[in-house]
């Protein structure tokens, strides 16, 4: 690494290991970390943290810390620290496969909270003091300003409330600076560590089916004259479906089109390569290692048309409604009535978090929701009379899509609304079943508005479980 990448004398002289800067932080300390979506996040503190934790371990002595970030990390954050039972509390959101067990084990206490909520929550206190902010940066500069890595997200709220400062100094691919008091920097480590860059799966059958059914809705839009030629500025989720439908954007015949989203991920980058999309705001990347690799070579074009923008600004409800975005995110499940659950497979256990689909599901213009209609090779519907867990109601939800069709729900009644979500959504090996729970609901429901047979509502997803299947 360059030694012109610290460019501040005083921040040189406080350039550590990474084992050395992790000694610096104490049990039962409140740890902010940078990091959004496998972006930005330090790469060699939390693997030093989480093997000194583990040594104190050993020594049947007590090493916890409580940890908050901007949204999800890596294996080398959240899975190490996880694994070494080093996490008492963990918020806003997290996507680790062992931090995930042990919050389902009901060892690791999770806080899941809209991303756009993060900063104020901690500015008003109620995370308590920030003891140590982990934050990984490209560059100091020589009057110590701290150049971004590849997110955003709380960094700024972290350099301003933590105690003391622990930096990484990683690949420099940004321009604009953040500030943080040098003498708050206690330790500067230098890492090359890529961020975690998972590539996307192949765009199956299915999520070109699920992208093709929403971008023949957006056009039906423009049509109507709802929707402008160049639509709103586009939020899309993280993921291969929402991958799939900007892939399907790229062929769709829009232009000038725009995002006001929080990841940016490959086929954002696609879009803006060809034009598609003019600019692209967003706090932080998810980009596949290929994707990285051209985002690099092509960082004069993307410096022109990405800006990258704190968290709270990012996933603002204000400016989420101002601009009128189009929200597109992934789902576990929907209802009948258009109730959406995006965290918890069978209720009770969390998949990730509700992350920013929130922020953007209740205050966009329009809110779409995107799954394949069955999950588990087609053992579970993805339509279920009633979502185990709601994330968003009924009332921010406007339209579902699944790879059998799209169901716009505005305007319609709740009946109304789940007979168009079985004849649009259900897969065809559900759809008997669910037309037979709505139509005796229908006649036996208590309330005629929202039709329910509440014990057998809520024992759907009990008869999964004990059974294995649903389909019986
Ligand atoms: O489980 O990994 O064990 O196979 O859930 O499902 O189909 O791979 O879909 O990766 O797009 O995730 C809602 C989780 C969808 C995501 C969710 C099981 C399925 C699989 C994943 P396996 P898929 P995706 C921007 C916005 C909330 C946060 C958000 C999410 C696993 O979109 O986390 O939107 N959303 N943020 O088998 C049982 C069902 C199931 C099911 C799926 N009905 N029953 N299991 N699964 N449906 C980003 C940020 O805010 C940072």
């Amino acid at each position: 690494m360059p030694a012109d990448r610290i460019a501040n004398a005083r921040l040189r002289d406080r350039v550590v290991s990474a084992e050395a800067a992790a000694a610096l932080i104490q049990p039962g300390e409140t740890v902010a970390m940078s990091g959004f979506t496998g972006s930005g996040y330090p790469k060699a503190v939390p693997v030093e943290l989480a093997r000194r934790i583990e040594a104190v371990h050993a020594q049947g002595l007590p090493f916890q810390i409580s940890l908050m970030t901007g949204a999800s990390t890596a294996p080398e954050l959240d899975g190490a620290l996880a694994k070494a039972d080093g996490i008492a509390m963990r918020m806003p959101f997290q996507s680790d496969p062992d931090a995930r067990n042990r919050i389902n084990e009901g060892k690791l206490d999770y806080i899941d909270i809209h991303l756009s909520h993060v900063a104020q929550h901690v500015w008003f206190g109620f995370y308590g003091d920030i003891d140590t902010a982990v934050v990984e940066v490209s560059a100091i500069r020589e009057d110590g300003s701290l150049v971004p890595s590849t997110s955003v997200g709380n960094n700024k709220t972290w350099l301003d409330l933590a105690k003391k400062v622990i930096v990484e100094v990683n690949d420099r691919i940004g321009e604009t600076a953040l500030r943080c008091d040098p003498d708050k920097i206690v330790a500067v480590v230098r890492t090359n560590g890529p961020d975690r860059n998972s590539p996307f799966s192949p765009i199956d059958a299915t999520s070109e089916q699920i992208a093709a059914h929403l971008i023949e809705f957006l056009k039906h839009e423009v049509a109507k004259g709802r929707l402008p030629a160049n639509l709103l500025p586009l939020q899309s989720g993280v993921g291969n479906i929402p991958n799939a439908v900007l892939a399907g954007l790229a062929k769709s015949g829009f232009r000038d089109l725009a995002a006001f989203t929080e990841v940016i991920q490959d086929g954002m980058l696609d879009l803006l390569r060809d034009g598609v999309l003019s600019y692209a705001s967003c706090t932080g990347f998810a980009l596949s290692p290929q994707a990285n690799e051209t985002f690099k070579e092509n960082i004069d074009f993307y410096r022109e048309r990405i800006i990258m923008r704190t968290q709270e600004i990012s996933n603002h409800p204000e400016l989420v409604r101002r601009l009128g975005c189009i929200g597109m995110n992934g789902m576990i499940e929907a209802d009948l009535y258009g109730n959406v659950n995006s965290t918890h497979v069978m209720g009770t256990r969390i998949m990730n978090g509700i992350g920013g689909s929130g922020d953007f599901a209740r205050n966009g213009f329009l809110s779409a929701f995107l799954s394949p209609s069955t999950a588990k090779n087609g053992s579970i519907s993805a339509i279920v009379p009633m979502v185990s867990h709601v994330d968003h109601t009924e009332h921010d939800v406007s339209v579902i899509v699944t790879e059998q069709g799209l169901a716009d729900l505005r305007g319609l009644t709740p009946r109304k609304r789940a007979q168009v979500v079985i004849d649009n959504c259900a897969h065809p090996d559900f759809r008997a079943q669910l037309q037979d729970y709505f139509d005796r609901a229908s006649r036996d429901s208590y309330g005629k508005h929202t039709p329910h047979l509440l014990p057998e509502a809520l024992s759907w997803h009990q008869r999964w479980l004990d059974t294995g299947t649903m389909k019986a």
